[in-house]
């Protein structure tokens, strides 16, 4: 098969870490990928008109591929790069299907299948049968529209965040029209817990910050999240408030080393060469109790008289109760949930107070936790007590995940739907539609166990490999009649998420390469509009999404009062969602204007919110109780040396989401992907060593021989790489958000003494 296997290294050389994020190493990947054989399409694809795929940052569009909202050139990060080349690979093969049996795919890791290429013609897996086969698209309709004319509740879709608005809307109207809610998203895995936590405060649920507020801030409170990997331009963000003489208060269990220090390209004198410093403040909580240090926070503020009463009285409800539970909360059980000293915390309440404008921003630390809701809650108070919410360089700003999962949400794919716009769809359909909520991403998975879901339509995506517990999530897929994989590119899902009668793999265009223009949102809340292109790929028997939804629309549902097949014109589904979509009005002249714009009603320069009152409505934190279980419950038998911690799973530097591009992180000094990074302190205790192979045990599963990595993070704590640690975990659930708590997770790390 065409891939390339790295082999893992020597587990006894030693694999150090970088001295600071970012650097030549970018500067020696831009030239790998922008040299290669591929280096003509790459460059077009940065030029072409259309927004960057990879993160929700957002880059591109209408302005040019180097070009930001505010007009700011050389905005294009690798990452950026990395995603378009992997696009841009060859097409797999007529025969390729024919010649591998699906026990074989089974074997691939999620490099291996992304290294296949992309998909270029649609195929089928039928129950009973070894090999996927080519199907014709005639085939395909009518196997999907049988498979979707099934009660309401038994259809479901999942999506992720890289289609474009335009299919996002699209797919939701089709759904609501048929009388489903089951609109699971991969947002539910994601963001979800800041988007309620933000409705429930501000009475909205995206970013109240836009760029060029955080231009305007002099103090970026940054709380779980690796921007060096993830959202490379938030870095230049952070230099350029260090330069002007501001601070960067950094909250992660890793002492990630680009947090610490990082060289931009973007500056290439002052910053490429001899690094730029990010965190003034580096505080390191155990994973899941970051609320606490927001407590300590706040009863610094107020003990020491640093907060804002007027601002309290005038633009807040329920300040009185929030500033006793902080003075009531000693401070005892604040440093021993968190583990960060009073100090530290002091220091944190100063730099806040002393600062003009502060933005706070999260990212994955925050929300995969199960109070994931409640230390947004908490980070909200700080902001409110501080006066840090509704004027220019201040605010609250969730770093959104793919580049286009916040465009989804607004499109109204959520198994639960906005009044807003749930009284405009009901107009446009002109009948009432379902008010029971469906599934979102984890419930869809518990009822596909139980049986209750008979098709599954997924734009995009890896719904297998995103779940935790990933023995659950083959097992319920594979409990579904039909499922429908939209795609670019192979990955786990298509081959271990495998439906009881029939898997559809269907291949589409990438956001570059559609043949009408489609727009997405970035997490900042700007709308880019991307230009039709071109395939790079030969004889390809592609389909747009756009042409897939309205066609299966079409049949399913007919041409009134929805004429979809007019909808495959772009245009009038643009004219829809500025119909319906709150505001998003400014879409519907975009094809002539082609300006891009900033969706009105998001961003806060004023302490009014769109709550009933007008107030932002502080609630209330108590403190988590956060213990790990003992080595006894896990159920090993025989003697072992071994110790519990609390695991994180997340990305390494090469990957995006479930697609692993390549095995190494070498900012973690990780080697490949079978590491555990541990604290040494951990690993003596428990009579293990550096480089040594374990098994890492949690309540879902195990993993063996996976090499042991000391470095720079919290006692206590830990960190693998996701989609294959999710083997080890059930799904533990945040209450109000049902976001999965990825980043702690009980584990027994262990050896069996001989
Ligand atoms: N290159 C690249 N870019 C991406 C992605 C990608 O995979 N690759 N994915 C996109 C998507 S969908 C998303 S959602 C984002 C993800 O972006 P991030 O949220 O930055 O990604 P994670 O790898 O999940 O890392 C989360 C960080 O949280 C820290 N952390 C873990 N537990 C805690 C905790 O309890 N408290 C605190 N304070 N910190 C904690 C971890 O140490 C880590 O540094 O990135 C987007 N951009
Ligand atoms: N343990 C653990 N698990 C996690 C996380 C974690 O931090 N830890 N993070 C969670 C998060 S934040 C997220 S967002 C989810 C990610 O979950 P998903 O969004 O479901 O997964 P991805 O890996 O981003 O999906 C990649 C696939 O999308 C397809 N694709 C790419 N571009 C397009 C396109 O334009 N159109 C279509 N139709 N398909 C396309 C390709 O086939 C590719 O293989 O994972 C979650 N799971
Ligand atoms: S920061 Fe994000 S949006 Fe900007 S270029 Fe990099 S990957 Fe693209
Ligand atoms: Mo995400």
């Amino acid at each position: 098969m065409d891939n390339s296997k790295q082999p893992d290294n020597n587990p006894s050389t030693p694999h150090p870490g970088k001295t600071m994020g970012g650097g030549l190493p970018l500067i020696e990947d831009w030239a790998n990928y922008t040299l290669s054989a591929d280096a003509i399409d790459i460059w077009k694809t940065l030029f072409h008109k259309s927004a960057c795929l990879s993160c929700a940052w957002g880059t591109g569009g209408q302005k040019g591929g180097f070009t930001n909202e505010v007009g700011e050139t050389l905005q294009r990060c690798v990452k950026s790069v990395e995603a378009i080349s992997s696009e841009l690979q060859p097409g797999i093969q007529p025969h390729f299907f024919t010649q591998y049996s699906v026990t074989d795919l089974q074997q691939l890791t999620s490099h291996e299948a992304d290294k296949l290429g992309r998909l270029t013609f649609p195929v089928i897996l039928r129950k009973g049968d070894s090999h996927y086969q080519r199907i014709s698209w005639d085939e395909v309709y009518n196997l999907v529209e049988t498979a979707f004319k099934k009660p309401s509740d038994r259809i479901a879709s999942y999506s992720s965040g890289r289609s474009s608005n335009e299919a996002a809307y699209l797919l939701q109207l089709m759904m609501r029209s048929l009388g489903s809610n089951n609109l699971a998203d991969c947002s539910d895995l994601c963001h979800r817990a800041s988007a309620v936590g933000l409705k429930t405060v501000f009475g909205t649920g995206t970013s109240l910050v836009s760029l060029e507020s955080l231009k305007a801030s002099d103090c970026v409170v940054l709380v779980g999240s690796n921007a060096p990997a993830n959202h490379p331009r938030l870095m230049n963000e952070l230099i350029k408030i260090r330069d002007r003489g501001g601070t960067v208060i950094v909250i992660n269990p890793v002492e990630e080393i680009g947090l610490k220090k990082f060289a931009s390209p973007a500056f290439p004198l002052k910053s490429l060469i001899p690094g730029s410093d990010i965190a003034s403040l580096f505080l390191k909580p155990h994973p899941g109790s970051d609320l606490a240090i927001f407590v300590g926070i706040q009863k610094s503020l107020i003990e020491r008289g640093l907060i804002q009463p007027d601002f309290l009285e005038n633009y807040t409800e329920n300040w009185q109760t929030i500033l006793q539970q902080s003075q009531a909360t000693s401070w005892e059980t604040i440093t021993d949930t968190c583990g960060v000293s009073k100090e530290d915390m002091e220091t944190a309440a100063t730099l806040i107070s002393e600062a003009n404008g502060v933005v706070f921003a999260w990212a994955m630390g925050v929300t995969q936790q199960l109070h994931g809701v409640e230390t947004i809650f908490s980070i909200a108070n700080t902001a409110l007590m501080t006066a840090n919410v509704g004027k220019l360089g201040a605010g609250l700003m969730p770093i959104r995940g793919h580049s286009n999962v916040q465009g989804f949400g607004s499109m109204g794919v959520s198994n639960i739907l906005k009044k807003e716009i749930q009284d405009a769809l009901e107009t446009l359909l002109g009948r009432s539609l379902n008010p029971i909520p469906g599934y979102d991403a984890r419930s869809l998975i518990d009822a596909a166990d139980d049986n209750k879901v008979d098709s599954l339509l997924c734009l995009g995506g890896n719904l297998y490999a995103a779940n935790p517990d990933l023995t659950q999530a083959k097992r319920a897929l594979g409990n579904i009649k039909t499922v429908i994989y939209l795609s670019t590119k192979p990955n786990l899902g298509h081959f271990h998420g495998l439906a009881a009668e029939t898997t559809l793999i269907l291949p589409v265009y990438a956001r570059f390469e559609n043949p009408h223009k489609t727009t997405v949102e970035s997490g900042n809340n700007f709308v880019r509009l991307n230009d039709e292109g071109k395939t790079h790929l030969q004889n390809a028997d592609l389909v747009s999404e756009i042409d897939f939804m309205t066609e299966l629309a079409h049949r399913l549902l007919g041409d009134s009062p929805v004429d979809w097949r007019k909808l495959q014109d772009t245009r009038y589904v643009r004219k829809l969602i500025s119909e319906t979509i709150p505001g998003y009005e400014k879409i519907a002249h975009i094809d002539e204007t082609k300006e891009e714009f900033t969706i009105s009603g998001r961003i806060f320069t004023e302490p009014k919110f769109p709550t009933a009152s007008g107030k932002a409505m502080m609630q209330e934190t108590p403190l988590p109780t956060i213990t790990l279980p003992q080595p006894s419950e896990f159920g090993v038998s025989g003697p072992f040396s071994g110790v519990v911690v609390a695991l994180i799973t997340g990305r390494s530097y090469r990957q995006h989401n479930t697609v692993v591009y390549r095995n190494d992180d070498p900012y973690r000094g990780m080697p490949h992907r079978h590491c555990i990074l541990m604290n040494v302190e951990d690993v003596t205790k428990a009579g293990l060593n550096n480089y040594q192979r374990v098994t890492v045990q949690g309540d879902g599963g195990k993993l063996d021989n996976i090499e042991i990595i000391c470095g720079e993070i919290k006692p206590g704590a830990a960190l693998m790489f996701y989609p294959e640690a999710n083997i080890l975990m059930k799904a533990h659930l945040d209450k109000r958000s049902q976001t999965p708590a990825y980043k702690r997770v009980p584990v027994l790390v262990y050896n069996v003494d001989h």
